[in-house]
């Protein structure tokens, strides 16, 4: 559509608009005056409302209304810097027809402005935002103190919306409504709005690119998303500016960066926050913690940190300890510490309403409290009986808060804070929190408790996160909170609320870890097995699997459940906790890595799969996840599983169990027994691995073990530092990339040195899910007069020596040991193949077990002939045989012929990407003919037949699969794969 069309249908549509019925009690804000601009920003006045738009920087674009004639202070809690620093270059205006256009760069800014209504589009002109013809934007009058602020906008069909943080229920949010108001839901389920959180922020997926909206208001704010009317969202606040963001992508994680660079990152947790914690509603007296440490060490299951629940406190009075049951924290916690533990206690608000008691007495004197409208301090009640509320959006409260941890926490020697109710929940108020007259400081413009009910959590985590830095400045904080604002990434974790022990909660957790993933609140995790009631082994079983690779590993439960530990279920869950826990610790250095990533980008340690693939909605899921972009998660989350659908992503897979190969975008179905957790990885990925420990303390045995999954080009990267203190600010860390190549017959992966951090240390290298038998290595180190060692393989005896290698039964992975990484040195490591088989004739053989061997072999690159190309299969393997990294015209060669050299004629399938679906396969019916010449089968399919059309541009990969009616034991050589052109041609 031109520009004149646009401004025509516009015109239209205004006048339909008049003719539109009122919205209850909304004004609209009308016709705007003349437009003033500045080089950052456009002003539109109004008689009611003031607008302006301006480019925060080329990519972010801010949206302000005011339901008044000036705007207020500008100040938020979650925007550290909003200073508009982009430029709005003015790109056409029509006065008559009262249409004017500008654009940032990459956002064009198109507004009608009688009425005012305005449209947003992308650098290439799609249509991000467009306010909603009927509506726009509106005001209401609320009471007295507040008016509220909406905007309708248009919602076309097939939009998907995920963000907001803390919801339940399913990650995509279309046709439905949310609000934020921060609550106290123990015992919420997939449909209780709003939860503990306000992350009013959210991602627009429009046909495959995405952008972000930010509305920064801290008031309730509320969203709807087509479910009043299936084509107009809206959102607004009941008080406050209409104040929001509009952030291009097109990818979701260009909108989660620019995003953060707005709100802030999680900073780097010391590595012992990664690590599992343990906790209950209250381990106490301080015999029981004893008991659980030394149980944990004593069943070699890895844990980090122990928890303090309410009961070590002195009748719950914040930072006091229980005089018989914890009559000698420092001396309990520096135990531990010998055991490598880290601990964290609980912190609540409610301070105990009492003169004599020394932190209400030193609140008192500072005038900490927040305060009923006649300037009374106002009383609730919490866990303490009455309690006053420090007001934390005070600077000067929230300096004395922080002031009272260093004494603390000298003293009883806890690493980490824990901020609990801080909804704020109150027992005696309103809707379990403090009556809405309530007076805050806000920041020196004092305010009523709506305006600042939901930033009251991020401001206590934010002053208890400055207490523990200036009781330790060089190492690293740990804090994690129940209630938060966007932008409380920046001060610490989080978890989930009081979840429930059932299956429907399982799956809730991974979904509102993703969700808050994808809100900029990525350092989360569930009450592992739930909080409310108690689970079954079985349910424990699943909820530690998928929740050891979630980004904040917790279990927790209440005070009146039955124990749940690890060893809680009987010795099979217990093992299948150990192995779970252990491949987290296995997992560190790529954990670590994800972390340093996230707190340098803003995209998420966790993420949905469409995160990696956007757009890919056939593998759209809810509780299966991507860790990084290389591990895909398929966590089992329904009772009595044997075995599971994994709908696999576009690409090509690894098994982690396996090393079995498999195609994308098809499903594959795998074992689930309840000691499964299915996992793939990315085909061409190194994972960064270590051995195991029982704490981020330990030395592991092998501080850096490389898994590659060689295909075509490989690439991983790593990050490292001392793990704990802030040095790595100065830039004492180390990131490493590490790239691998494999070829017909070499994999070389070369090793960059990392002089400042691992001293001394020799990687050890798995090459997984590797077909071909290995005959030698060669490590050398970079530069011409090293010596390379040149090695065959080991027996049994331990890799010490650089080149050193031997296969590995157990992890089916050939393990080579190299060069230490601190000679300044790339290691280049070249496993040669040694496998002597002609090449023409590959054998393709099947186990004599029951089972197939399912591997599945690598294959050589294409190898173009007169008349066609030819795939030629060299290994022996299994049932599958995938042709990788294919790049043929599908028209000029439709035609597959398989040779294979069978004693019978087995049956053949045939699935294969194309530029047209690139991301699936297909299975096409099996039209072949079959010419037997002795023992030779030919198979003949055509696929541009068979596929009906679809076999057409650049073909990317076919994979041949070998039914199970082959015959055990049977040797199958496929002597030929040939692409050729149709017949007749
Ligand atoms: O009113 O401290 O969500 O994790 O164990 C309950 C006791 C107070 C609520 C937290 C929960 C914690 C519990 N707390």
């Amino acid at each position: 559509m031109s520009n004149g069309d646009r401004i025509h249908r516009l015109v239209g549509i205004s006048l339909f608009l008049i003719a539109a019925p009122a919205m209850a009690g909304w004004e609209h804000i009308g016709a705007a005056g003349e437009t003033g601009y500045e080089p950052a920003a456009a002003v539109f006045r109004f008689a009611n409302a003031l607008v302006r738009v301006e480019a925060v920087n080329e990519h972010v674009l801010r949206v302000r209304m005011t339901p008044g004639s000036t705007f207020g202070r500008d100040f938020s809690w979650a925007v550290a810097d909003a200073t508009p620093r982009g430029k709005l270059k003015r790109e056409a205006v029509d006065e008559g027809e009262g249409y004017e256009a500008f654009s940032t760069g990459a956002l064009t800014v198109r507004v009608h402005t009688r009425p005012f209504r305005m449209e947003v589009l992308d650098a290439e002109g799609r249509t991000l935002v467009r306010d909603e013809a009927a509506r726009g934007m509106g005001r209401r009058r609320v009471n007295e103190e507040c008016i509220a602020v909406r905007v309708w906008q248009e919602m076309p069909d097939g939009v998907r919306i995920y963000g907001l943080g803390e919801k339940a229920g399913p990650l995509e949010h279309s046709e439905r409504a949310f609000s934020m108001w921060n609550t106290d839901a123990w015992g919420y389920g997939p449909t209780t709005d709003p939860l503990y959180k306000s992350i009013p922020f959210f991602l627009v997926e429009r046909e495959g690119r995405y952008h972000g909206i930010f509305l920064d208001n801290p008031w309730r704010t509320s969203f709807d998303f087509g479910k009043e009317d299936r084509n107009v969202m809206s959102f607004g606040a009941e008080g406050g500016e209409l104040n929001y963001y509009v952030i291009a992508g097109p990818g979701p994680k260009d909108v989660l960066q620019r995003y953060t660079d707005l709100t802030g990152r999680i900073e780097l947790p010391p590595k012992w926050a990664l690590g599992y914690h343990q906790c209950r509603y209250s381990y106490y007296p301080e015999a029981r913690v004893r008991e659980i440490a030394k149980t944990f060490r004593a069943k070699n299951i890895p844990c980090d940190v122990i928890y303090f629940d309410i009961d070590y406190m002195d009748a719950y009075r914040s930072f006091t300890w229980h005089p018989e049951w914890f009559p000698d924290p420092k001396k309990l916690t520096d135990d531990l510490k010998a055991m490598n533990f880290h601990t964290v206690a609980i912190i609540d608000p409610g301070i105990k309403h009492e003169p004599g008691d020394a932190v209400y007495d030193s609140g008192t004197k500072i005038d900490a409290w927040l305060k009923r409208p006649d300037g009374e301090p106002y009383v609730g009640r919490v866990w303490p009986g009455d309690c006053v509320f420090p007001d934390f959006t005070n600077p000067a409260v929230r300096d004395w808060w922080a002031g009272l941890f260093p004494p603390f926490l000298q003293a009883c020697g806890v690493d980490g804070i824990w901020n609990d109710m801080n909804e704020p929940a109150n027992f005696a108020g309103p809707n379990k929190t403090l009556p809405l007259d309530v007076r805050f400081d806000n920041e020196g413009e004092p305010a009523p408790h709506r305006a600042c009910h939901n930033v009251y959590g991020q401001q206590m985590a934010r002053a208890t996160l400055e207490g523990i830095r200036r009781t330790r400045p060089d190492r690293r904080p740990f804090t994690m909170t129940r209630a938060t604002y966007a932008g409380g990434q920046r001060y610490g974790a989080a978890w989930t609320g009081d979840n429930i022990s059932n299956w429907e909660h399982l799956q809730l957790s991974i979904t509102m870890t993703m969700g808050l993933g994808v809100s900029g609140m990525p350092f989360v995790g569930p009450d592992i097995g739930g909080f409310a009631h108690g689970p079954t082994p079985e349910l424990f079983a699943r909820w530690i699997q998928a929740g050891s690779l979630l980004p904040y590993c917790r279990t927790h439960t209440a005070c009146y459940n039955p124990d749940q530990e690890p060893w809680s279920y009987g010795a099979e869950v217990e093992e299948i906790a150990r192995q779970s826990l252990r491949r987290r610790y296995e997992l560190m250095p790529y954990l670590y890595t994800l972390f340093e990533e996230c707190a340098r980008t803003g995209v998420p340690i966790v993420r949905p799969i469409w995160m990696e693939f956007p757009g890919e909605h056939p593998w759209f899921e809810d509780t299966a996840f991507m860790l990084g972009s290389d591990i895909l998660v398929w966590p089992i989350v329904w009772p009595d599983a044997r075995e599971g659908h994994v709908s696999l992503p576009p690409g090509v897979w690894f098994d982690w169990h396996t090393g079995e190969i498999h195609g994308g975008g098809q499903p594959v179905l795998v074992p689930a027994g309840l000691d499964h957790l299915p996992l793939f990885v990315r085909a061409g990925s190194i994972i960064p691995m270590q051995s195991a420990v029982e704490s981020t303390m330990e030395t592991p045995v092998e501080p850096l073990i490389l898994d590659v999954w060689p295909f075509g080009e490989s690439k991983g990267s790593l990050y490292e530092d001392d793990g704990q203190s802030i040095a790595y600010r100065r830039g004492e860390f180390c990131r490493s990339e590490f790239t691998c190549q494999a070829d017909e017959h070499t994999i070389t992966i070369s090793l960059p040195a990392c002089p400042q951090t691992v001293g001394g240390t020799a990687p050890l290298i798995r090459f997984r899910g590797l077909g071909r038998p290995v005959a030698s290595v060669v490590v050398t180190p970079e530069g011409p007069e090293t010596a390379a060692h040149i090695s065959e393989p080991a027996g049994d005896e331990p890799l010490t020596e650089p080149g050193a290698f031997r296969f590995d039964p157990v992890s089916r992975a050939w393990l080579v040991r190299v060069l230490p990484r601190t000679r300044g040195q790339t290691v280049l490591v070249r496993l040669v193949d040694g496998d002597g088989v002609a090449r023409e004739a590959v054998t393709l053989r099947f186990d004599e077990t029951e089972q197939p061997i399912r591997h599945h072999r690598s294959v050589l690159p294409p190898v173009y002939s007169e008349g066609g190309v030819e795939v030629v299969v060299r290994h022996a393997g299994n049932p599958q045989l995938l042709l990788p990294r294919l790049r043929l015209s599908a028209e000029a060669l439709p035609m597959l012929r398989v040779r294979l050299a069978t004693d019978h004629a087995t049956t053949l399938g045939v699935q294969f990407a194309t530029e047209q679906e690139p991301t699936r396969s297909d299975q096409p019916a099996m039209r072949f003919a079959i010419t037997a010449d002795g023992k030779v089968h030919e198979y003949f399919f055509d696929l541009q037949a068979a596929s009906e059309g679809r076999w057409s541009g650049t073909v990317y990969w076919v994979m041949l699969s070998f039914p199970d009616n082959s015959r055990q034991g049977e040797t199958i050589r496929v002597e030929s794969v040939a692409f050729e052109p149709a017949a007749g041609m």
